[in-house]
């Protein structure tokens, strides 16, 4: 039975493209869907710090659409006006104890740091503080009240529902978390958890959550392979099955993030999702930090990001969206403490990678490499039919947002199936990172070096 179930765990996903693609015809106008994107955490503690206009130059370069900052900084806000880049912002730890405390202290925050600046800079949540719970545990009796005034502010300007508050938590504050099923919070902290899942639950937020394989593995004494912690393939005698759900885990992220949905449960919340907020590798450390290297650091983060934007979802919740930021852009040469902690980023302070991603293909988020800039487009002479069902597969179960299709819409003309085939084909295939056999669709779609955006005249 047990064996059974597992082997059925781990066919259903391979199954699930074919099965609908011959199936359902879905409704283009009603399948909107949440998809995993990836973002990047910018912090700014560098002795050279590049300009805001820099920065977005460096993040448009890089396709990078999601950012979380540190504070809300006016200039860094001004320079992501009329980008489309999403943005999180954060109320910083040392301005958390006046917000708390005053409902007027945070209605001018919201005032001076959002209210200013949207709807031309796209602000989607706002975090407020950071690993409070586990860094500032002074400030933990006013954390709630703090999202609390800040939530009641941008409702009173109608921006509650496009503005998301929450704050991000240190995965520490999570215990026994293997098996994943027997996790919990510390309890020391449930006076502060329940109000906190009940906030996040009613305002339709998510838990915020920063989760760092990298110490996991540095502080289990050689208990976790270094394979597990990076999402290397596993001899199947290695993987992780918990004994209590049966469920398969091949890597630390899921084990992690599926401790957190366990210890929501465990206070009988079932229904929050979740944001990686951080998660990434150093490139280098000391002599005490041996596994801090460019190749382990690339190895994580081109496996995470192909794992998130995958939507790969987790062995408790598969197929739901875990977004997650990289932490994080740049190497942050003041930071103290170990070597590492200077050597978290992505790039140097002149925007050159410390690495290039092995990601497949390019034109991805953060493929620097653009020579070889493939697209995936509906075929010449494909039956119509053919292509609306595929059109239909890939907005529905393939989970691209087509929402640009829409009337009205930026992408609506031309309205034609050809043009909009080629638009969510292109969609889905540069989410899948571009892997082989992901520009298919039943034999109506093809891959070409020519972007499809520039060849309006291609589509008939
Ligand atoms: C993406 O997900 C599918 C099904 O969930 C899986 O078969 C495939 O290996 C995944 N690809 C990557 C690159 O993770
Ligand atoms: C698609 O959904 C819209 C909105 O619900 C509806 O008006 C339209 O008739 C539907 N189209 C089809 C083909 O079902
Ligand atoms: C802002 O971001 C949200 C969330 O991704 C998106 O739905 C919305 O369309 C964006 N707004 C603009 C003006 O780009
Ligand atoms: C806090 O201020 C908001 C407006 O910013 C108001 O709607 C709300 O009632 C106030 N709450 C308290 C507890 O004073
Ligand atoms: C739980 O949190 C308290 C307060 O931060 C801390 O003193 C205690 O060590 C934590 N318990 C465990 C097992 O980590
Ligand atoms: C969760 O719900 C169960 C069943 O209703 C109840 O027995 C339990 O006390 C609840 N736990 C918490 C922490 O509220
Ligand atoms: C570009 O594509 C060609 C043909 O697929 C391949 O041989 C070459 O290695 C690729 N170059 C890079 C830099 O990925
Ligand atoms: C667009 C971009 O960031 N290009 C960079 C790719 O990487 C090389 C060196 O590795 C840089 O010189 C480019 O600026």
């Amino acid at each position: 039975m047990g064996l059974l179930f597992l082997a059925l765990f781990l066919v259903i996903p391979a199954a699930f493209a074919d099965e609908g693609m011959s199936g359902q015809f879905l409704n283009l106008t009603v399948s909107l869907s949440t998809v995993a994107f990836i973002g990047v955490n910018i912090g700014t503690s560098l002795s050279d710090m590049p300009n805001p206009t820099q920065v977005v130059a460096l993040l448009k370069a890089q396709q990078i659409r999601h950012v979380r900052l540190y504070d809300a900084d006016r200039a860094m806000l001004l320079a992501l006006a009329n980008t489309g880049i999403r943005v999180t912002v954060s109320v910083p730890n040392d301005q958390l104890l006046g917000i708390g405390q005053s409902n007027a202290t945070a209605a001018n925050w919201v005032s001076r740091n959002i209210l200013s600046h949207v709807p031309a800079t796209n602000i989607t949540s706002i975090a407020v503080g950071s690993e409070v719970l586990s860094t500032l545990s002074n400030a933990a009796p006013i954390l709630v009240s703090a999202m609390k005034y800040i939530h009641s502010a941008l409702v009173a300007s109608n921006l509650d529902s496009q503005i998301k508050v929450s704050t991000p938590h240190s995965s520490s504050i999570i215990l026994d978390s293997f098996p994943p099923s027997q996790a919990f919070f510390n309890r020391t902290w449930d006076p502060v958890m329940v109000p906190l899942l009940k906030f996040l639950q009613s305002t339709g937020s998510f838990l915020m959550l920063n989760v760092y394989p990298y110490y996991d593995y540095m502080q289990s004494n050689g208990v976790i392979p270094l394979d597990y912690a990076l999402f290397r393939p596993l001899p199947p005698n290695e993987e992780a099955v918990d004994p209590n759900t049966l469920l398969h885990y091949t890597n630390v992220f899921d084990a992690v993030v599926d401790a957190a949905y366990f210890a929501m449960s465990y206070l009988n919340f079932t229904n929050i999702p979740i944001t990686v907020t951080e998660s990434g590798w150093p490139s280098k450390g000391d002599s005490s930090e041996p596994d801090a290297t460019p190749e382990n650091a690339n190895t994580y983060n081109s496996n995470l990001i192909r794992h998130v934007l995958n939507n790969t979802g987790t062995p408790k919740h598969p197929g739901i969206a875990v977004s997650t930021y990289i932490y994080e852009l740049y190497n942050e040469d003041l930071r103290s403490g170990p070597v590492s902690e200077k050597n978290w980023g992505l790039f140097d302070a002149n925007g050159v990678p410390v690495y290039i991603l092995h990601l497949t293909g390019s034109g991805t988020v953060l493929a620097n490499d653009t020579t070889n800039q493939t697209y995936c487009v509906a075929r010449e002479g494909a039956d119509h039919k053919m292509l609306q069902a595929a059109l239909d597969w890939a907005c529905g179960p393939g989970k691209v947002d087509c929402s640009p299709l829409l009337q009205g819409q930026p992408c609506y003309d031309p309205d034609t199936v050809v043009a909009h085939a080629s638009y969510a084909f292109d969609e889905y295939y540069y989410r899948m990172a571009m892997a082989d056999g992901t520009c298919n669709f039943n034999g109506v779609a093809t891959i070409t070096t020519t972007d499809p955006s520039m060849l309006q005249y291609y589509f008939p």
